[in-house]
């Protein structure tokens, strides 16, 4: 292996860079959807730029030549979107994909969720090339945007954790219960996700019963003040009557026939 001194310094700093910029375009992606009340698929964003010892130990791990740590290392500067959600990461993947050839560019996608790793780590990794503005001129950088759910994410710093206190060499029983814990938290995510979807299917159907009896009650207002007061009196009837038997259905056949009539007395 090469043995020239490497000035650690100036080779981290446009990494440190990166990661400062791509924090900061990330974090007001996340404010702008806050901005605009609307939900934000990246509920928060983390950077890093990698130790040298950590570099040093992945350049002898993988037999990398010292002058290709540059183009070889592809995660020295790395970029963590936590998502609530798994159905959040492809619409962040989708975001970093529509950024593609403005301010950075995709070199490479794993999908480490579709194809878990043999640990049971689970994550969406994009491997992008950024162009930074230096004080010598245009650079452009390899940085790794790792995209995981929050309980992805607590699996996997939790595994790296522990990873590092037995230095990579997790004894068997661990491994095991790290993979069943993965799967666990995989399922956490599901489920999650589900009730989710409940939720939303409970909050339209909400907002389309409140919508529907805002409708009706304008049609009967109208009827009385149309002097149709027998008619009115007949639909508020019914309508109270329908409201209480609850079923939305009856509820929406009964909004259709009202605004037929309401159309009759228009005229
Ligand atoms: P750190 O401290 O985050 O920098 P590799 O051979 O796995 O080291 P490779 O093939 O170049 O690296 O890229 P890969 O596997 O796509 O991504 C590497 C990074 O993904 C790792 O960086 C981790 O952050 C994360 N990762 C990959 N596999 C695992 C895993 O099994 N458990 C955990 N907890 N994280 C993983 P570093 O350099 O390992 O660490």
């Amino acid at each position: 292996m090469d043995k020239e001194i490497i000035n650690w310094k100036e080779l981290l700093y446009p990494y440190e860079q990166a990661v400062d910029e791509l924090m900061l375009k990330f974090n007001y992606i996340r404010k702008e959807y806050l901005r605009l009340g609307l939900y934000s698929p990246i509920e928060s964003v983390e950077g890093r730029v990698k130790s040298s010892a950590s570099i040093i130990e992945k350049v002898s791990r993988k037999g990398i030549s010292r002058c290709d740590i540059e183009e070889k290392i592809e995660d020295i500067a790395g970029i963590r979107l936590i998502c609530q959600f798994v159905e959040d990461i492809p619409k962040v993947i989708e975001i970093i994909r529509q950024r593609a050839g403005h301010d950075l560019d995709i070199v490479e996608e794993r999908d480490y969720i579709a194809n878990k790793k043999e640990s049971g780590y689970r994550s969406y990794h994009i491997i992008i090339k950024y162009g930074l503005n230096t004080v010598f001129g245009f650079k452009e950088v390899l940085a790794e945007i790792q995209i995981r759910t929050l309980a992805m994410n607590f699996w996997a710093v939790t595994e790296h954790e522990l990873n590092y206190k037995y230095s990579g060499n997790l004894p068997d029983d661990l491994k095991a219960r790290l993979k069943a814990c993965a799967e666990a938290s995989f399922n956490l995510d599901k489920e999650m996700s589900t009730i989710r979807e409940e939720l939303m299917q409970a909050e339209k159907m909400t907002e389309l019963k409140s919508s529907l009896v805002n409708n009706i009650l304008e049609n009967i207002q109208n009827l009385y003040f149309k002097l149709h007061i027998e008619e009115a009196d007949n639909m508020n009837r019914r309508f109270i009557d329908l409201y209480d038997d609850g079923d939305i259905n009856k509820l929406k056949d009964f909004n259709e026939q009202l605004n037929i009539i309401a159309e009759m007395y228009r005229v």
